[in-house]
C-alpha cells in the first residue's frame, strides 16, 4: 500500500510516526526493506529561511527529526539532547536573531545543507542525503525545490508602541501610540510573525510567496496521482498545507488521483491543539472550527479537495458530499495516532 501525506512540521511528524506504527512498522525506525507498502511525505517548504547564511527547513527538519528519532518531543522542533553554545556566542556579539535560536547539533544539519544547496544540489537531493543518516523510514519530498516563502502582512510594528507591547493608546493620555489602522503595512516573513510577534499582531494576508510559479518537487506527482490513499495531516491548513496546495502541479495531482483523499482536523473543540492555526485561519477569514478547516478545504466533488474528513468526537461538521467521520484526534503516542490513521483508511474503505 502507498500512502501519501500532506504535511507540516511538528503535528504532521507526529501524525507520520502514527502511520508508521498503523502499518506495524517502528514509528522511528527505518522501514522494513522486504515490505509491500511505502509512505511518502510531501512536506511544506515555505517556513523556510535564511538566518546567518545557514538554510533552514523547519518543516523538513521536524519530520526528518521526529521519524528518525531524533527529535526533541518536549519542545517539539530541534534536536534532543541540544546544546547553545554558539547561540550563545552570537548574543555575545548582540548578531543572534534573539527570537530564532539554532542549536548546535541543527547547525550541524543546517551547514551540511546550506553547503550542498551552494554546490548547486537542488532541496529535494539534499533533503534525501540527509536523511540517509536519519533513516526516517518515510521518503520526505520538499512541496517543491523552488523558492517559495510565506509572507504575513501587518500593520508595521516598528511604526510605535503597539498591543503586543503592551501599550494600549486610550486615547485620553496623549501617549504617542499609533493604532493598528494608522500604521503602515509591512510584510514579515512568516517566522517573525509567528515566533517573534506569536502570531500576535493581526495578519491582513498571509501569502505563500512564490508558490505560484513553483514546479512541484521531484516525485511529488507521482506520489499523489500513484498513491493508494492521500492523507492531509492535521497539520496547520494555512501555513502549512496551504503553500503545498499553492503549488500548482500539486492541486492538478489531487484533482487527478483516484486515490480518495482524506483529512484530519487540526483544530479540536474549536481550538488548536497547539500553536495559532486560530490566527492564521482569521487571517483568511475562515472559522476556526473542524468544519471551517471542512470547508475550506471543500468537498472534492464539489471542486474542493475531499472525499472524507475525520474530526474529533466532540466537534460536528456539516460537509455536503464529504464522507464525515469522528475519533479521538489527540495524537497522545503512535498507537493513538495509528487508530486516526485506521478511521481515515475506514471512511473511505481503503484495506491494507
Ligand atoms: P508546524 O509546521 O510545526 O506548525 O506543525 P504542523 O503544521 O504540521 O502542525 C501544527 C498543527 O498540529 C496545529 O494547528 C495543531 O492544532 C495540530 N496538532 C498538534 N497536535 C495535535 C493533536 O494531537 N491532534 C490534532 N488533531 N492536531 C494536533
Ligand atoms: N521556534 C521557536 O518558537 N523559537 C525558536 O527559536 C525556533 C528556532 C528553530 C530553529 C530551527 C527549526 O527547525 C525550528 C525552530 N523553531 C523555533 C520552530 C519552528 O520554526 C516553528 O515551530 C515552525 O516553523 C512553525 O511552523
Ligand atoms: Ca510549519
Amino acid at each position: 500500500m502507498d500512502i501519501t501525506v500532506l504535511t507540516g512540521g511538528v503535528g504532521g511528524a507526529r501524525f507520520l510516526l502514527g502511520v508508521k506504527a498503523f502499518l506495524g512498522w517502528d514509528p522511528t525506525g527505518a522501514a522494513p526493506t522486504d515490505g509491500p507498502d511505502r509512505i511518502t511525505a510531501v512536506v511544506n517548504t515555505a517556513d523556510d529561511l535564511r538566518l546567518h547564511g545557514l538554510q533552514i527547513c523547519p518543516d523538513l527538519d521536524s519530520c526528518m527529526y521526529t521519524l528518525g528519532g531524533g527529535a526533541d518531543v518536549a519542545r517539539g522542533w530541534g534536536r534532543t539532547d541540544e546544546t547553545w553554545a554558539v547561540s550563545a556566542e552570537l548574543a555575545a556579539y548582540d548578531a543572534e536573531a534573539p527570537w530564532f535560536s539554532l542549536g548546535d547539533k541543527d547547525i550541524a544539519t543546517h551547514l551540511v545543507r546550506t553547503r550542498m544547496l551552494d554546490a548547486g544540489y537542488p532541496l529535494s537531493a539534499v533533503t534525501e542525503a540527509l536523511c540517509a543518516r536519519w533513516q526516517p523510514g518515510v521518503r520526505l519530498l520538499p512541496m517543491s525545490d523552488d523558492r517559495v516563502e510565506t509572507h504575513v502582512v501587518v500593520p508595521d510594528p516598528q511604526a510605535g508602541p503597539t498591543p503586543v507591547d503592551g501599550a494600549v493608546d486610550d486615547g485620553a493620555t496623549g501617549s504617542d501610540t499609533v493604532q493598528p489602522g494608522e500604521r503602515p503595512l509591512v510584510a514579515l516573513h512568516f517566522q517573525e510573525w509567528w515566533i517573534r510577534y506569536r502570531a500576535g499582531l493581526p495578519a491582513l494576508s498571509i501569502t505563500p510567496i512564490g508558490a505560484a510559479e513553483a514546479t512541484a518537487g521531484p516525485g511529488v506527482v507521482e506520489a499523489i496521482t500513484g498513491a493508494d490513499v492521500v492523507l492531509i495531516a492535521p497539520s496547520n491548513p494555512v501555513v502549512s498545507v496551504g503553500p503545498i496546495l499553492a503549488v500548482p502541479a500539486v492541486a492538478a495531482a489531487l484533482r487527478e488521483t483516484t486515490a480518495p483523499v482524506v483529512a484530519v482536523s487540526p483544530i479540536i473543540g474549536g481550538k488548536p491543539v497547539r500553536g495559532h492555526a486560530d490566527a492564521c485561519l482569521a487571517a483568511i477569514g475562515v472559522e476556526s472550527s473542524a468544519e471551517g478547516v471542512g470547508r475550506h478545504y471543500g468537498a472534492r466533488s464539489d471542486g474542493g479537495l475531499l472525499d472524507a474528513f475525520l474530526v474529533a468526537e466532540q466537534d460536528i461538521a456539516e460537509m455536503p458530499g464529504v464522507r464525515v467521520g469522528t475519533a479521538p484526534l489527540l495524537m497522545t503516542d503512535p498507537a493513538a495516532t495509528a487508530a486516526m490513521v485506521r478511521a481515515c483508511l475506514d471512511l473511505v474503505d481503503v484495506r491494507v
